[in-house]
C-alpha cells in the first residue's frame, strides 16, 4: 500500500482537505520520523512537508520509497534537493501563488520605515501627540531610489508596484533583463551604493548566504534602509545589527531572520528596525493557494501524471 506523509503545522482547513484526499499519516517534524516504524516509513511513497527544519538524505533514508516530497512554500532551502536527486526523489515547490503577498509586505515595510509609521503610531497611542503635538517630520517615499537584489519572480512584483509609487528602480541579478527604463547593476554593493533602500528578494540557500555582506551594508550608508523578505540567511546578521545599533543605516525592515522564531534579542532592542515574524506569505487567501498547489502536486504524483511545479 502507498501511504502520504504529512509534516508540519497546517491550518485546520489544510489538514482537513489532506485528510479528505490522501488518508496520510501526520507527523509534527523531521525528528519524529525514527517513531514510526518501519513497515509504515516503508509504506510512504509522497509527502506533504511544511516548515524550516532541514530535510536531507538522513531523513530521506528512513523513507526507502519516497517519489515525491511536496513542500509547502516556494523556498525549498531546507530539501537537499541533490540528496533528493540521487534517491530518485522528486521535490516540488509553491511558486507564483503567494508573489502578491510577498511583494505588498516588502512595500508596507518600506512605507512604515520611510514615514516612521510605527513609531509615529506609538507617539499617539502613548498620548504624546496630544501633549506634544505634531509627531516629527520623516521621509519622502515616493520618487526615491530603489535597489532590489534579485529580479526574479517576486523581485518583479516588488519593482512594478513601486514603479507606481514613481522610484528609480535599481536591481541587481545574475543576467540583465529585459527591463526598459530600470537600472541594472553587476554587483550588490554597485547597487547598494545607488538605493535608498534595498530590498532582499533573493532565493535561499548556500549560494547566497550573506549575500548582503558587511561591505554591501556599508555601501548603504546613514541613510540606507535594508528591507528582507528572503531568507534570513541572506544577510550578513551580525553585521546588520552592529550596523543599526551604531546607526552607520537608517533602518532596517525585517520579515526573515536566522534561528527564527527565536531571533537575536538584540533587534527587539533597536527602533529603527520593523520585525515582522515570517509572515510574507500569511495571509487566507494564499496560504489557501499554496495548499492547494501542493495537494495538486501529490495528487499529480499518485495518479502517475506531470508534477505542476517540479524543482529537480
Ligand atoms: C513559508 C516561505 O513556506 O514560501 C516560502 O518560501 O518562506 C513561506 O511562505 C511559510 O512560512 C510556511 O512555512
Amino acid at each position: 500500500m502507498t501511504k502520504t506523509l504529512v509534516m508540519g503545522n497546517y491550518t485546520e482547513t489544510d489538514l482537513a482537505a489532506l485528510r479528505a484526499e490522501f488518508d496520510p499519516v501526520f507527523l509534527a517534524g523531521p525528528d519524529d520520523l525514527a517513531g514510526l516504524r518501519e513497515d509504515a516509513r516503508a509504506s510512504i511513497t509522497a509527502m506533504a512537508y511544511k516548515g524550516h527544519a532541514p530535510f536531507g538524505a538522513d531523513q530521506m533514508d528512513m523513507l526507502p520509497n519516497l517519489g515525491l516530497l511536496a513542500n509547502y512554500g516556494v523556498g525549498y532551502d531546507s530539501i537537499d534537493t541533490a540528496a533528493a536527486s540521487a534517491r530518485g526523489v522528486k521535490v516540488t515547490n509553491t511558486p507564483n501563488v503567494l508573489n502578491d503577498d510577498v511583494a505588498d509586505l516588502a512595500v508596507g515595510l518600506l512605507l512604515c520605515q520611510g514615514r516612521e509609521m510605527m513609531q509615529a503610531s506609538a507617539w499617539a497611542r502613548s498620548g504624546n501627540w496630544a501633549k506634544h503635538g505634531e509627531y516629527q517630520l520623516n521621509r519622502k517615499v515616493s520618487g526615491s531610489t530603489v535597489g532590489i537584489l534579485g529580479l526574479g519572480r517576486i523581485g518583479r512584483e516588488i519593482a512594478d508596484r513601486l514603479a507606481a509609487f514613481k522610484m528609480d528602480i535599481h536591481y541587481y541579478s545574475r543576467s540583465e533583463k529585459e527591463t526598459p527604463g530600470w537600472t541594472y547593476h553587476d554587483d550588490p554593493i554597485a547597487l547598494a551604493g545607488a538605493a535608498d533602500f534595498l530590498i532582499v528578494a533573493l532565493v535561499g540557500g548556500k549560494e547566497t548566504e550573506k549575500f548582503v555582506s558587511e561591505d554591501v551594508i556599508a555601501a548603504m550608508g546613514p541613510r540606507g534602509v535594508l528591507i528582507n523578505i528572503s531568507r534570513g540567511t541572506t544577510v550578513d546578521e551580525a553585521a546588520l545589527l552592529d550596523a543599526l545599533e551604531a546607526g552607520r543605516i537608517a533602518g532596517a525592515g525585517l520579515d526573515v531572520f536566522l534561528n527564527e522564531p527565536d531571533i537575536d534579542p538584540r533587534f527587539y532592542a533597536l527602533d529603527n528596525v520593523v520585525i515582522q515574524p515570517h509572515q510574507g506569505s500569511g495571509t487566507v487567501e494564499t496560504r489557501a493557494a499554496m495548499g492547494q498547489l501542493q495537494r495538486d502536486n501529490i495528487t499529480a504524483f499518485h495518479a502517475g501524471n506531470a508534477l505542476l511545479t517540479a524543482v529537480n
